[in-house]
C-alpha cells in the first residue's frame, strides 16, 4: 500500500445539483426556492478523496465557478496537495483578474476538499487535525422565518424551535415600517416565550438613515444581535451603529479573504463575526480569520456550511454560535444532528461530507 503522508492530486470532479427549499428563502438578497450546490470531488493518486461543496446562492453561477474550479485544479495536478501552498499559488495566479468573488470562492471549494483529503488520511476529524477536538456546538436555528407574512410567523417559530430543541433562532428583519418589525418581533415572542435567544438578520437591506432610525427603534427588543444592518463593505457605518447601539452588531458573511477580514476588525465595523467558508477562503481563509478574531477578542459564529464550520469552529478561539441549516442535508450521507440546541461533531475522520449519489443523482442539473 502506497503511504498516504502525501497526497498527490489525479483529478477532479465538480458537479451541481440544485435541491427545493422546504421553506423557500425571501429576504433582501433574493428570493431563492432552490438552493444550488456545487459538489467538489479532489481525487488524490492514493485512492483518498476529499469532499467539500459551495453555496453559490446562484443556480447559473456553476457557468463560471466550475470552470475557474477546474482551471485551479490544473495546476495542482502531480503535486503534494499542501492547501497553504495551495492557497497562496491560487491567490497568485488569480489576483490578475480579482483576489476576491470568483477567484476566491473557487480556492475556497478546493482549499475545502484539500483539508477534507488530508484529515482522511490522517485517519483524524477536520477539528482534530487542526489541533482542536471533536465535541458539542451551540447551534441556532435560521432555517425560517424569512420576509413571509406576519400571520405566518408564529406559528414557523415554535416549528423551529421544536427541530432541534433549540435555543435560539434567527429571524429576517428590514420589513417596510419599523412597527412591522416590532409586530413580526411581538409575534414571534408571543409564539416562543421569553427564555429563547432571538437573533436578526437585516441582510444589508437599510440604507444608512434607515438603519439609524430602525436600529435604535429596535435597541431595545431583547434582540441577541443586529446581522448586517446595512451593505457589508460600509465598515465605517456599521462601526458607527456598533458604537451607538447596546445590541450588538454581526457582519461577515460577506466579507472576501482574511485580508478583508482585518480591515472590518481595525475599522471597528462589528462586535460579532460569522465568516461564510465560500468567501472567507475555506479552512485557511478561516483559520487566519479565527486567528485575528481570537487576538482582538471577537466572538466568531458561522455562515451556512454547518459541517465544515462545525469542524472549524471547534478548533477557533473565540467560538460563538453555529448557524444551522439543513437544506443540503438530502446530499449528505450522514447528515450532522441538532439535539437540545447543539451539534455533536461527529468522530470520523475528514469533514464529515460524503455524498448521498441517490439524492445526488436526482437533483442533478
Ligand atoms: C442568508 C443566508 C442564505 C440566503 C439568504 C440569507 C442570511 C443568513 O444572511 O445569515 O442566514
Ligand atoms: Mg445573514
Amino acid at each position: 500500500m502506497q503511504s498516504k503522508n502525501k497526497l498527490t492530486l489525479e483529478g477532479i470532479e465538480v458537479r451541481a445539483v440544485s435541491i427545493p427549499m422546504r421553506r423557500p428563502i425571501v429576504s433582501k438578497v433574493g428570493a431563492y426556492p432552490e438552493w444550488p450546490f456545487i459538489l467538489i470531488d479532489v481525487k488524490t493518486k492514493e485512492g483518498v478523496v476529499g469532499r467539500s461543496y459551495l453555496e453559490p446562492y446562484l443556480r447559473e453561477a456553476v457557468r463560471y465557478i466550475g470552470p475557474a474550479i477546474l482551471d485551479l485544479a490544473d495546476m495542482l495536478k502531480g503535486r503534494q496537495l499542501a492547501p497553504l501552498d495551495f492557497f497562496r499559488d491560487a491567490m497568485n495566479k488569480l489576483h490578475l483578474i480579482g483576489r476576491q468573488g470568483v477567484s476566491l470562492i473557487a480556492a475556497a471549494g478546493i482549499d475545502m476538499a484539500i483539508w477534507d483529503a488530508l484529515a482522511k488520511a490522517a485517519g483524524l476529524p477536520l477539528a482534530a487535525l487542526l489541533g482542536g477536538s471533536v465535541g458539542h456546538l451551540r447551534t441556532y436555528n435560521t432555517n425560517g422565518l424569512w420576509l413571509i407574512p406576519l400571520d405566518r410567523l408564529g406559528e414557523e417559530a415554535e416549528q423551529l424551535v421544536a427541530e432541534g430543541n433549540f435555543n435560539a433562532i434567527k429571524i429576517r428583519l428590514g420589513r417596510p415600517s419599523l412597527r412591522e418589525d416590532m409586530e413580526a418581533l411581538r409575534t414571534v415572542r408571543d409564539a416562543i416565550g421569553p427564555d429563547i435567544e432571538l437573533m436578526c438578520d437585516f441582510n444589508q437591506g437599510l440604507a444608512l438613515h434607515e438603519a439609524i432610525s430602525r436600529c435604535h427603534g429596535l435597541d431595545d427588543q431583547g434582540l441577541y444581535w443586529f446581522e448586517e444592518p446595512v451593505v457589508f463593505d460600509d465598515y465605517a457605518h456599521s462601526a458607527q451603529l456598533a458604537r451607538e447601539l447596546k445590541t450588538p452588531v454581526q457582519i461577515g458573511e460577506n466579507i472576501y479573504g482574511p485580508r478583508s477580514f482585518l480591515q472590518a476588525v481595525l475599522a471597528q465595523a462589528a462586535d460579532l463575526y460569522m465568516p461564510d467558508l465560500m468567501r472567507i477562503g475555506g479552512v485557511t481563509g478561516w483559520m487566519r480569520s479565527a486567528a485575528i478574531a481570537g487576538a482582538s477578542g471577537h466572538p466568531m459564529s458561522s455562515h451556512l456550511y454547518p459541517e465544515v464550520s462545525a469542524h472549524l469552529l471547534r478548533a477557533t478561539e473565540t467560538c460563538d454560535w453555529l448557524e444551522w441549516r439543513d437544506w443540503g442535508n438530502p446530499i449528505i450521507a450522514e447528515p450532522f444532528e441538532v439535539k437540545d440546541g447543539f451539534v455533536n461533531v461527529p468522530n470520523r475522520p475528514g469533514n464529515g461530507i460524503d455524498w448521498n449519489e441517490d439524492a445526488v443523482s436526482k437533483f442533478l442539473y
